[in-house]
């Protein structure tokens, strides 16, 4: 079923009574009532469920419920909660669908809600048949079924993947108004395992002077990127599972590489080949595609790890506020290059920032989930969230992306984020 984003809408349902339990939460914390962003939260949840308007709660059934199921399935009431499919209909094969991430808590992205970027659609691979060529400037070319793949150790990393071209709207001179998720959602965050590549590698007996790995996948699209293999040597692996279940078909079924932080391209999916090589091989996915065209008309190239990014999914577009009180903001951060340091929330359009609890656990190259009381007033308030990593990498704002990138990118938007919160409690997306 193809469901677009008209169809899809999101309202968030925030405490009741929230007003009372604010200030009571403000008096614990010492805090003036005028103040307007409050950190930790605390106790917000427990005093709203006592709240005397609540209905009683129902009563338990009397006969038995559905029986079992052998592979689970959402809620019927969640059927809303999917991913927004952009693609053109002339080449349906060709395209992206997006994580609903306004929708989703928490870090994991769930299987069927991983974003989606094909080039030319999901191969029917057969595991039986299906086979692994490691050549190249090896000792030793092999091939690896994946009964042989799956003898040897394996590893886990929860990390993210996301597309290069994630965000690309923000490069519009307009504000787009979409959903957080079907703007910013070419990002997901699973517990991939596999084999590391540095355990083949290994095997096959690699060339010392290879520097580049060629990674070619089995579809129809023909994509074969280069990578640097001290760059990757340490983290890349070669991904059978994904969330504890073999890898989903339009993730890459039976194989995929995962090189945790680095750009979405580079994760070759459904992978047939890895080659090494002396030189790059100057694909069309790291040359026509996948670069981006600086200010001084020179294209960067090899653009490899996702720059700091952080985003507020709650609330944001699409969300309707119904009063002024205690609202939790809730959002993501993520940085390629390691660990999210600090994220900071402004709720005054970025004039003053208060730092975000961050949840544990906080991993590199993976999604972390901030946190931040807010209690509204009913007016226009402007929420924005800045991440800063470990290696002190700052998100940079909207102008200053620009300044240094020019208007002809098309990837790696890392910018700040604003939403708007309007008096009525709507939820509209602005530049500052
Ligand atoms: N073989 C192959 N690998 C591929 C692609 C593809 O079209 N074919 N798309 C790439 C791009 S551009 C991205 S962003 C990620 C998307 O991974 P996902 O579809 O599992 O989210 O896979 C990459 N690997
Ligand atoms: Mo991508």
């Amino acid at each position: 079923m193809t469901r677009r984003k008209s169809d899809v809408f999101q309202s968030s349902r925030p405490v009741a009574r929230a007003e009372r339990v604010t200030r009571r939460l403000f008096l614990k914390q010492g805090l003036a009532a005028s103040s307007t962003l409050v950190m930790p939260v605390v106790g917000i949840g427990a005093s709203v469920s006592q709240a005397p308007d609540t209905p009683p709660p129902m009563k338990p059934l009397t006969s038995p419920g559905l029986p079992f199921s052998n592979y689970g399935q959402p809620s019927p009431h969640e059927h809303r909660v999917i991913r927004w499919i952009s693609a053109n209909p002339m080449a349906p094969a060709n395209g992206v669908s997006w994580t609903p991430l306004h929708d989703l808590e928490g870090t994991v992205t769930p299987n069927s809600l991983h974003f989606e970027r094909h080039h030319n659609g999901v191969p029917q691979l057969d595991p039986a048949r299906h086979r692994l060529l490691l050549d190249g400037m090896v000792e030793r070319p092999l091939q690896f079924s994946l009964d042989a793949l799956g003898r040897y150790p394996m590893v886990s990393r929860l990390c993210f993947i996301e597309c290069g071209g994630n965000s690309s709207a923000a490069w519009r001179r307009q504000p787009l108004q979409a959903h957080a998720g079907y703007f910013h959602g070419l990002i997901s965050c699973s517990e991939w395992t596999g084999v590391s590549l540095a355990t083949l590698l290994a095997e096959a007996g690699a060339d010392p002077q290879a520097g580049w790995l060629i990674a070619e996948g089995a579809d129809a699209a023909g994509v074969s990127v280069s990578l640097p293999v001290p760059g990757i040597i340490d983290h890349a692996l070669l991904a059978l599972y994904q969330n504890g279940e073999r890898i989903r078909p339009e993730n890459g079924y039976p194989l995929r590489l995962v090189v945790p932080g680095w750009e979405g391209i580079v994760n070759v999916k459904w992978l047939r080949r890895l080659k090494l090589a002396s030189e790059p091989l100057m694909s069309r996915y790291e040359t026509a595609k996948y670069t981006d065209l600086l200010p001084d008309g020179r294209a960067r190239q090899f653009s490899f790890p996702m720059q700091v990014k952080s985003l507020i999914t709650r609330p944001s577009v699409g969300f309707n506020l119904p009063g002024p009180g205690a609202y939790e903001i809730s959002g993501l951060a993520w940085s390629g290059k390691g660990r999210i340091h600090r994220v900071e929330v402004s709720v005054d359009g970025g004039k003053s920032w208060q730092s975000a609890r961050l949840q544990e656990p906080v991993l590199p190259a993976c999604l972390t989930r901030f946190r931040a009381a807010w209690r509204w007033e009913g007016v226009p308030a402007v929420l924005v969230s800045r991440a800063i990593d470990e290696n002190g990498e700052v998100q940079p704002s909207r102008d200053a992306l620009l300044a240094a990138r020019g208007e002809h990118s098309r990837y790696h938007y890392n910018g700040l984020v604003s939403w708007l919160v309007r008096g009525d409690g709507a939820v509209e997306h602005v530049y500052l």
